[in-house]
């Protein structure tokens, strides 16, 4: 069992994604030797921004019972793995605990929910964002919102992936819509039962942007500076 970790532990520092992808889930079938290395990987990534497989181990971790995984988050990642940060003060915690466990019904819920925040007390009121909300958006409060659900989603989702689907697609909405299932022939998908909430999805399915009022809004979202390579 020794040589299984030390072989696993190896594998999960030096492979493709595909490998660390495998050997995330059975080092944490492994019990606490596992789960050490599993630590002790999130731990030397700190310093590194966070990839979708820091994503997977700190999930792991965090839906783990051991009591050593829960101390260590807590002193270690009290946070979560991606960096909080704000330019108006909003707590993105609830956010990152839900995608922590994979909900991305209730993650797509208060994505919506702090983005109004993000707009003020009337869109909070009013529960939809104008595209004039979207434009005066600190980047920063979209690239945490963004970092989040890649990290949590393998990548999957988050407007970054759906905006670069958009720009391959010539910024096309009529080709846009079905590709990332929100439109299948001539139906809208009904929201909520008819959205896959799940990473069986398609690559940019989530998060969701109600279409009923128009494009202005999630156009707004993808021409946003956040998006820029020089805006850090
Ligand atoms: N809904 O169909 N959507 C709602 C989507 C449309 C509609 C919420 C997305 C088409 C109504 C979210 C799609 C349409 C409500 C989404 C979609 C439509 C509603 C909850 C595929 C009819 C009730 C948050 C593009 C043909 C709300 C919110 C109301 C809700 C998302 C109808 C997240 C991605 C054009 C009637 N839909 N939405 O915004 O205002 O309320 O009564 O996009």
């Amino acid at each position: 069992p020794a040589n299984d970790i030390d072989s696993l532990r190896l594998q999960l520092i030096a492979g493709s994604f595909q490998v660390q992808q495998q050997i995330i889930p059975q080092l944490a079938d492994l019990g606490n030797e596992g789960l050490d290395v599993l630590m002790e990987f999130l731990l030397k990534r700190r310093d590194n921004p966070a990839t979708w497989v820091d994503g997977k181990v700190y999930q792991v971790l965090y839906n783990s019972d051991a009591p050593q995984a829960k101390e260590f988050l807590r002193s270690c990642f009290p946070e979560g793995i991606v960096p909080l940060k704000s330019g108006c003060g909003i707590n993105y915690n609830p956010l990152q605990q839900l995608l922590a466990v994979q909900d991305f019904q209730a993650a797509d819920r208060i994505t919506i929910q702090k983005m109004c925040e993000l707009a003020g007390p009337t869109a909070v009121q009013r529960k939809w964002l104008y595209f004039t909300d979207v434009e005066s958006f600190p980047a920063i409060d979209l690239q945490t919102i963004n970092n989040l659900w890649l990290v949590h989603s393998e990548g999957k989702f988050g407007f970054s992936v759906q905006r670069e689907i958009w720009l391959s697609l010539g910024k096309n909405w009529d080709n846009f819509w079905p590709k990332i299932s929100w439109k299948k022939g001539n139906n809208w998908t009904r929201y909520p039962n008819e959205f896959t909430w799940d990473l069986s999805a398609p690559k940019g399915h989530l998060p969701l942007s109600n279409q009923l009022r128009g494009v202005r809004v999630i156009s707004s979202l993808f021409s946003h500076p956040a998006w820029s390579k020089n805006s850090e």
